[in-house]
Parts: C-alpha cells; sequence; structure tokens
C-alpha cells in the first residue's frame, strides 16, 4: 500500500468537483486501500478522493476508537439530514485549525460499496459530521468556507507562512560557508 500526498488549502486543485464513479474494479479498490493507510497514517477519521488529487465521487471514514472500522462511500447521496447543531471541525487539507461548523448530526447516506453495490445507512454524530465534510471536499469545498472571509484570510496566512518557514528552516539552520 501507498500513502499518498494530501494537497493543503489554499491548493486550487482542493477546488476540482469530483466526477461519478463509472466502474468499481480492482484498481479503484487498490485506490481506496491506499487512502485508508494515508488516513490512519495522518492520523484522520475521513478522507475525501480530491484531498489526495483523484477528482472521483469516493470517501473513506473511520470514527471507530481501535480504527478497525474502515468505511468507503462510492458516490454518496444524502438522502435525509436532520438534528443541525454546531461541532468543532479540523481537516487534513487545513493542518492546525479547529473551528465551529453548523451541521446536520443524522444524516442517511446511499452509496455503493468497495464492490459497486448500493447501500443505505443512518450516520449520527461524528460519523455523520465527517461524511458531509467529505462531501463537501467532492464538491470542492472546504470547513473553512463555512467562516467568516476575515477568519479564512486569517487561516490562510497563516498556513502560508508555516509553509514558507518549513521551506526556509533547512536553510538558515545550514552553517555559514564563511
Ligand atoms: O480527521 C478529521 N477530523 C474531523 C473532525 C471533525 C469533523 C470532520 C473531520 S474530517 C477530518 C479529516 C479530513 O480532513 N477529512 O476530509
Ligand atoms: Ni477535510
Amino acid at each position: 500500500m501507498t500513502r499518498l500526498t494530501i494537497l493543503e488549502y489554499p491548493d486550487p486543485r482542493l477546488r476540482t468537483v469530483a466526477k461519478p464513479v463509472q466502474v468499481v474494479d480492482a484498481a479503484l479498490r487498490r485506490l481506496i486501500d491506499d487512502m485508508l493507510e494515508t488516513m490512519y497514517d495522518a492520523p484522520g477519521v475521513g478522507l475525501a478522493a480530491t484531498q489526495v488529487d483523484v477528482h472521483l465521487r469516493l470517501l473513506v471514514a473511520d470514527v471507530s476508537e481501535d480504527k478497525n472500522e474502515p468505511l468507503v462511500f462510492i458516490n454518496p447521496e444524502l438522502i435525509e439530514q436532520q438534528e443541525i447543531e454546531v461541532s468543532q471541525e479540523g481537516c487534513l487539507s487545513v493542518p492546525g485549525v479547529y473551528e465551529d461548523v453548523t451541521r446536520a448530526q443524522r444524516v442517511r447516506v446511499r452509496a455503493m460499496d468497495r464492490f459497486g453495490k448500493v447501500f443505505e445507512r443512518d450516520l449520527t454524530g461524528l460519523l455523520a459530521v465527517c461524511v458531509q465534510h467529505e462531501i463537501d471536499h467532492l464538491d470542492g469545498k472546504l470547513f473553512v468556507d463555512y467562516l467568516s472571509d476575515l477568519k479564512r484570510t486569517r487561516i490562510r496566512k497563516k498556513l502560508e507562512k508555516e509553509r514558507r518557514q518549513k521551506r526556509e528552516a533547512p536553510a538558515s539552520s545550514r552553517a555559514p560557508s564563511i
């Protein structure tokens, strides 16, 4: 299995709208396994294909304590949403940022599993929130889009600065050449 690279905000590729999966085959199952490995390694409770620069409607999740309940949703659709409440979210594509977002705490989702079989499932709490967060990724949307322009700009500047410093650190810690 391969650990994939996760795109980070404000990478414009995170704005791509993903296309429906047409065939569920061995190549797709390999991508699913790589996404699961990437999610567990990160670590995160969910991962959308968009985040690894694959623009197909596919997401994985695991909100279990022991990280032994991998879930796969191919071409997911929300068919019911209830109990709208605020909860705190984070995102592997927006590292270190946690903010309140208002979403349904109970959803019913229809999707295909890793063998292309259609299923429906009722989800609650973190898993319900996570699946909505991942479907947003598939639509090119990020949780920071729900925040004020001011907050989003501050977050973008903070991440850009952190990345700049990460790039410069190796050079500035080198011994002077004189
Ligand atoms: O790991 C994650 N945690 C999380 C917490 C609250 C709401 C949503 C999430 S999803 C996130 C992983 C991620 O970025 N998925 O796209
Ligand atoms: Ni995310």
